[in-house]
Order: structure tokens, then sequence, then C-alpha cells
């Protein structure tokens, strides 16, 4: 079964090994059987990994979601997307241009976060194959974080773009996925959901 675009980003899933407490690849399989539809592979930040043993790590977190079936996109890392096979890059607004990449990769998803009108405008919207729109509310999770443009983010952004798959980020849990979804998202995409939960199952199923 291929999913749309916008089924992918019901349950996006994102991580890398200095967001994990556990062993992340025991994390990801959990979270994959329990029924994420997207994961990103984001090792940055403060304890991450670099060289090889980000390429080891990304590959075993490549194969447990090939075997799920699931779409492997790589966090801004464009030196990874050859290596790990990628099937997908999500881009920061300080990153490579949308437009290079998109030449460089025409088949691949392509994603891109937005946080106010601004950016929106100088971005080439319609190369993407969807935007991620935050940080909805606040998180502690991404050290560099702006603050929280808030649910009326999404509803700006859904208005502006019926048809634009668009996925919510930062702060996500349980308990307000459903707000986020009903906003206009098409899904969320969670880190400390996740990887802090207690129960992941429980965590993914209720997202
Ligand atoms: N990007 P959590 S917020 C990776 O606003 C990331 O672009 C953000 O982590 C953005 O789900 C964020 O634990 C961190 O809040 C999301």
């Amino acid at each position: 079964m291929t999913l749309s675009t916008k089924q992918i980003l019901r349950k996006y899933f994102i991580m890398g090994s200095q967001n994990c407490k556990r062993d992340p690849l025991i994390i990801l399989e959990r979270a994959a059987k329990a029924g994420i539809t997207a994961f990103q592979f984001r090792e940055k930040g403060e304890g991450s990994l670099t060289g090889k043993a980000k390429l080891v790590l990304g590959k075993q977190l490549r194969d447990i979601c090939r075997e799920h079936n699931i779409p492997f996109i790589v966090n801004d890392d464009i030196e990874l997307v050859n290596p790990l096979e990628a099937d997908g890059i999500h881009l920061g607004q300080d990153d490579r241009s949308v437009d290079e990449l998109r030449r460089m990769y025409p088949n691949k998803i392509i994603g891109l976060s937005v946080s106010n009108r601004n950016e929106v405008a100088n971005s080439p919207i319609e190369l993407v194959d969807y935007i991620g729109a935050g940080p909805v509310f606040s998180t502690n999770t991404k050290s560099d974080a702006k603050s929280a443009v808030g649910l009326e983010w999404i509803t700006a952004l859904r208005q502006h773009f019926p048809e634009l798959p668009i996925v919510g980020i930062g702060g996500i849990q349980p308990d307000n996925a459903a707000n986020v979804l009903e906003a206009g998202a098409d899904g969320v995409s969670v880190i400390s959901a996740i990887t802090d939960a207690p129960d992941i199952e429980q965590a993914v199923v209720s997202l």
C-alpha cells in the first residue's frame, strides 16, 4: 500500500541518539510496530554522534524503517542522503536552498520548516512536498527553537494553502495532538512524546 504525503505525515517521529535515554534502535522498533507513519533521523545538537558513528546508527535506523515500510527522512544533513539512501530530506530556513535540493533530488520527499509569514513569502512552497509548522507549543527539546507560534499558525497556513500537506511540530504530546489536527494539520511530528514515553506503544497510539 502506498500512502499519500498527507498520510505519511500523520504520526511523524523524529529522533537522534541525543534524544534517547534508552537504545534508539529499540525505541524506533517499538514506535514502528505501534504505528508511526514516517521517521526523521535528526542527529544534531549536544551529545549527538558525528562521522562514522552517525552513519552506522543512521543505517541501522533506516533498516528498521525499511522493514516496516516507513519513509526514512534525514534532517538537513545533505551528505547523509546518498549513503543512507534516504527517502527524503527536511530543511530548515537556514539550510541549503529548496531549489537546489529539488534539482538534485527530483523524486525525493522534501519538507521545509516555516514559522511565520515572512518565511512563507520567501520560500518556494510549490517545490516542497510538505511544510513543518512550529513550534506550535513551547518545547525544551530544541535549544534554539523559536517562540511558540500556537495553533493559529496552523490554521493560517491551512487557509492559505488548502491542499498542501502540513505537519505541526514542537511541544506536541498525546493530550494536545488532536488540537493540532483540528487546527488543520495533516499530522503531528514529535520527539519527546515518544522518546521519553514510559509506554511507547501507548504514546504512539494516542497521538
Ligand atoms: N523543530 P518535541 S521544534 C526539531 O519549531 C524541532 O522547527 C522545531 O521536539 C521547530 O516534540 C523541534 O520534544 C523539537 O517538542 C520538537
